[in-house]
């Protein structure tokens, strides 16, 4: 059984479409999750959204036993939670690390990522374009030649 990938999304990303569209546009997350299934070439997505920090490691600790890898958009916990970083550090498969606007061009708040210290790859400043990318770049990480 061919594992799945698993994009996970934390805080405020419930309201995409609607929060700072002049940051992150129109789209809504639900739209989102449908690029990125697309993208997948018909590999399972394992799609998950929290604004909660312990449903979050709850899903990076299902990963560890069963996903190929992890795409994740940790949002403002990427700068604050070393429990999710702890948790990524288990993870033994590829982690893409999303983020919808360049964080670095904006507040210093959001410069220093601790999810960049595990991170194989890191997406920012898209839009949510990103996580389509970010789904099929996962899929050549992980050696998935099922469409090649
Ligand atoms: C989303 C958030 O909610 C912010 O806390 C991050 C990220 C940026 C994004 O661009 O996807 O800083």
């Amino acid at each position: 059984m061919t594992k799945p990938i698993y994009v996970l999304n934390g805080p405020n990303l419930t309201r995409l479409g609607k929060r700072e569209p002049h940051i992150s546009g129109h789209t809504t997350l639900a739209e989102v999750e449908d690029w990125c299934r697309e993208a997948a070439e018909g590999r399972e997505i394992v799609f998950r959204q929290s604004n909660a920090e312990h449903e979050i490691i709850g899903w990076i600790h299902e990963a560890i036993d069963g996903g190929a890898g992890i795409v994740i958009n940790p949002a403002a916990f990427t700068f604050t939670s070393i429990a999710i970083l702890d948790a990524l550090k288990q993870f033994d498969g590829p982690i893409v690390e999303l983020h919808i606007s360049n964080i670095h061009k904006r507040e210093a708040i959001y410069h220093n990522s601790l999810v960049s210290k595990v991170a194989t790859a890191v997406i920012a400043g898209l839009g949510p374009a990103g996580y389509r990318i970010a789904t099929a770049a996962m899929l050549g990480l992980i050696g998935d030649t099922s469409k090649a």
